[in-house]
């Protein structure tokens, strides 16, 4: 399973650390050969190195774009070492044998990305890396290939570990990871034709392109399930891009709730201390507050069952008062932008607790790609990014509605934008008061949010549920007076809805009857 390494062949554009690792092959005298720039820039850090035109018996030509397409290079890189006729011919055409390759590829998603002309798009397709590539992984029974800096390292240790060879265990794994480059590769690029006429609807710089190795996870949404994590070579924001700092690794079922609860608190972005309380996808308390502890009490009392085993995200750095009050039940997940070091201190306690930090929350409005599998199919769609400005609004009620309930109402619609349809949320004074997510009628909906703030009220021992007196917000339009006329028995005074259904008239003259205030966004949210 050993093989010594002698000759290697190097040829990278992102030439981060490929001096180091030269360097130290070199010192173990391996034979190091190479292409223009790489080349260059081995030589001039003063070690000694090989041009590829020295082992082609041909000039690099063609702007480079033919410079180790070739049958010295793919002979040395494709030879079965212990088959005779391999042999042979490798003695007849005096090929060498080239035990590790180094490549990364011309950067064409970063091309792609500044925005560059046509020419200069197509000329950024790298041929003749993928090749060596391939061709290196295919034969990795004898062949290393290393296509990512962050593998130098350990691969230098392992050759350091072995008396200079390489093991067939790193190997293997190294082809993985090189098959998975390439296919993202030719995927990008693939996907950049397909849409570079299109224009702005499916972006050019499309995150399919993933092109990092696959993160195994334990298990998918169910034990008897096999799931992966796949993430972009570089770049993007969200929960997959959050440090963890302390706890075991995180479940489908985590990474799927801790990214519904980022992706929520980041609609508060420039807003005052939130705080979101997740369970299955779907929020069960979220709240604003003068601090993140009032937030967080405010969040947790619109649901204190649920709220247990949550998944709890902040818009602000985590304090230690707040990281105290999270410990008083038990929590999952624990995403924030920072945390103080008290407050980590107060977690490094909880063993069992994830802490994420996000750092800066992803931008609600930035555009992307949402992905969800059929049987046999892929559904893509741009994510939903629409937010709601002053000027969507349109009272449609005979009373307006008062500075507070406007307040609530737009409270209410960002939490609806992120529950499960059918949504009804009801809010007050920036907190949820209760959630009615994934019915398939929007009365039950309405009914179950009334329902859980009334057995809110009741455990917490108020005198009244919180719905009296606020605000609800409908994901998508009340297609009869039943849903609206629910909220009304819930106290609600005021309603935001999307508006759009043929029986408008009948809603709207409900909710004058009622004396309710009621406005129209003309946007719906649905989420399934
Ligand atoms: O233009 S290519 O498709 N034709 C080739 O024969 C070839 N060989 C290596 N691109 C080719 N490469 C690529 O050149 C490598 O994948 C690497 O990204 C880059 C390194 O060039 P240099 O060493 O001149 O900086």
């Amino acid at each position: 399973d050993l093989v010594p390494v002698r000759r290697a062949l190097l040829s990278v554009s992102d030439k981060t650390g490929v001096i180091d690792l030269a360097r130290a092959l070199a010192e173990r005298g391996v034979d190091l050969v190479s292409t223009g720039g790489t080349a260059k820039a081995i030589r001039d850090a003063g070690l000694p190195v090989r041009d590829i035109s020295d082992v082609t018996n041909f000039p690099e030509m063609m702007d480079g774009r033919v410079k180790t397409l070739h049958p010295m290079v793919h002979g040395g890189l494709l030879a079965v070492r212990d088959d005779p006729a391999h042999a042979t011919a490798m003695t007849e055409h005096g090929i060498g044998a080239i035990d590790l390759v180094v490549v990364n590829l011309y950067p064409f998603q970063q091309t792609v990305a500044k925005g560059a002309e046509r020419p200069e798009i197509i000329e950024n397709i790298d041929i003749g890396g993928p090749s060596m590539v391939r061709s290196a992984a295919k034969n990795h029974g004898y062949v290393s290939i290393l296509t990512d800096p962050a593998d130098y390292a350990d691969f230098l240790a392992d050759l350091a570990a072995h008396d200079g060879a390489s093991t067939l265990k790193t190997r293997q794994r190294l082809a993985a990871k090189a098959f998975a480059a390439t296919a993202a590769y030719d995927a990008a690029i693939a996907q950049w034709f397909a849409f570079a006429d299109q224009g702005e609807a499916f972006p050019a710089t499309l995150p399919l392109a993933f092109t990092r190795h696959p993160e195994p996870l334990r298990y998918g949404e169910n034990p008897h399930q096999v799931a992966a994590l796949y993430l972009p070579q570089r770049g993007g924001q969200g929960i997959a891009q959050a440090e963890q700092l302390q706890g075991k690794a995180l479940s489908y079922n985590n990474l799927n709730d801790a990214d519904a609860a980022l992706e929520l608190v980041s609609e508060f972005l420039d807003g005052p201390p939130t705080v979101v309380i997740v369970k299955h996808a779907n929020p069960c308390g979220v709240a604003s507050g003068a601090t993140l502890l009032e937030a967080y009490n405010a969040a947790f009392a619109c649901d204190t069952v649920s709220a247990f085993g949550g998944i709890i995200a902040c818009n602000c750095p985590l304090d230690a008062e707040t990281a105290e009050a999270i410990s008083g039940i038990f929590t999952e997940v624990v995403v924030a932008p920072d945390a103080s070091p008290e407050a980590r201190e107060i977690f490094a306690r909880k063993k069992n607790l994830r802490l994420l930090l996000s750092g800066e929350l992803p931008n609600p409005s930035r555009p992307g790609l949402m992905m969800k599998s059929i049987a046999g199919g892929l559904l893509v769609q741009s994510r939903d990014n629409g937010r709601l400005t002053d000027d969507m609004l349109k009272v449609v009620t005979k009373r307006v509605p008062t500075a507070q309930e406007l307040a609530d109402c737009r409270f209410a619609w960002t939490v609806a934008k992120h529950v499960k349809s059918n949504a009804i949320v009801y809010a007050k004074d920036g907190a949820t008061a209760g959630i009615g997510a994934g019915q398939m009628n929007r009365l039950e909906s309405a009914r179950i949010a009334a329902w859980k703030a009334k057995d809110a009220a009741d455990k917490a021992g108020w005198a009244e549920p919180r719905t009296i007196g606020s605000a609800v917000a409908s994901d998508a339009f009340f297609p009869f007076a039943d849903g609206l006329l629910a909220a009304v028995e819930a106290g609600a005074t005021a309603v935001i809805q999307p508006g759009g259904s043929i029986r408008d008239d009948e809603v709207i003259a409900a909710a004058d009857e009622a004396g309710l205030a009621m406005v129209f966004t003309g946007m719906r949210h649905f989420r399934h």
